[in-house]
């Protein structure tokens, strides 16, 4: 059995045709089922439902042997910016070019963000995505205190909690309705295949067969 883990909403739906172009489908909609563990037509692969945060941790420890999450959420769980490993032991074999966005710094309107990082000001940073904002601070030699949040970061500069939010940004839509402006991309975003590296030794004919479908729906040789 091969077990492939995705979060519902965005990446489960931008999934769909890459496991149709592996011949994978998915009868149940994660939408309207409250089930976890959802059949494929393929007797052998099947898919669980999990947060996207934690969909790293179900690779790593091999409660998934295949999964799909964003770079942010991989770099937060101790992947290297470069896409190394790291402590993780996660392989990363494809770029999946789904879901994509951007990690940026916002601040509210008429915030001089260039004057207060000149003036070597102590930023306060909210944010969900530590792990990045610390690395892109410190290489920038900008002195910041962080502030951990789980959501709605954008409210944090509107209620004076922080200087300035780090979030991913997509359309830009959800910045403007608050009153909030971009003043900084940290890096570009889409979500990314992981592999446990454990199971492709293991399952090595099933998991080449998906990854290479994977690989071959997105123009690759
Ligand atoms: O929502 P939940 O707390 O369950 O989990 P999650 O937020 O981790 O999952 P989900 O499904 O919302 O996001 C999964 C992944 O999709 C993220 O880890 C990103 O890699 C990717 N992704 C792509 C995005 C966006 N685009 C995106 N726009 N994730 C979130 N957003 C949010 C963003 O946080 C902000 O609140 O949408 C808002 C901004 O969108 P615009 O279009 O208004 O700029
Ligand atoms: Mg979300």
């Amino acid at each position: 059995m091969i077990t492939l883990a995705l979060s519902k909403g965005r990446i489960f739906d931008e999934t769909l045709p890459l496991l149709r172009a592996a011949g994978i489908e998915v009868p149940d909609d994660p939408e309207k089922t409250r089930k976890l563990i959802l059949a494929t037509n393929q007797p052998e692969v099947r898919v669980v439902l999990v947060r996207a945060t934690d969909v790293p941790t179900y690779v790593q420890y091999g409660g998934a042997d295949l999964g799909i999450t964003g770079l942010d959420t991989l770099i937060e769980h101790g992947m290297e910016w470069g896409g190394a490993a790291g402590s993780t032991g996660l392989y990363q074999p494809l770029d999946l070019q789904i879901a994509k966005c951007r990690v940026s710094v916002a601040v509210r309107e008429g915030y001089d963000y260039a004057a207060a990082v000149r003036q070597g000001a102590r930023l306060r940073v909210a944010t969900k995505y530590v792990a990045i904002a610390r690395e892109f601070f410190a290489a920038k030699g900008v002195h910041v205190d962080l502030i951990k949040l789980y959501g709605s970061m954008e409210l944090a500069p509107l209620t004076g909690l922080a200087d300035a939010i780090v979030d991913l940004v997509s359309t830009g839509n959800t910045l403007k309705a608050n009153h909030l402006v971009e003043v900084e991309r940290i890096m570009d975003i889409s979500s990314r295949l992981v592999v446990n590296q454990a199971a492709l030794k293991l399952k090595r004919e099933p998991m080449r067969k998906i990854i290479d479908a994977f690989g071959k729906a997105l123009g690759q040789p």
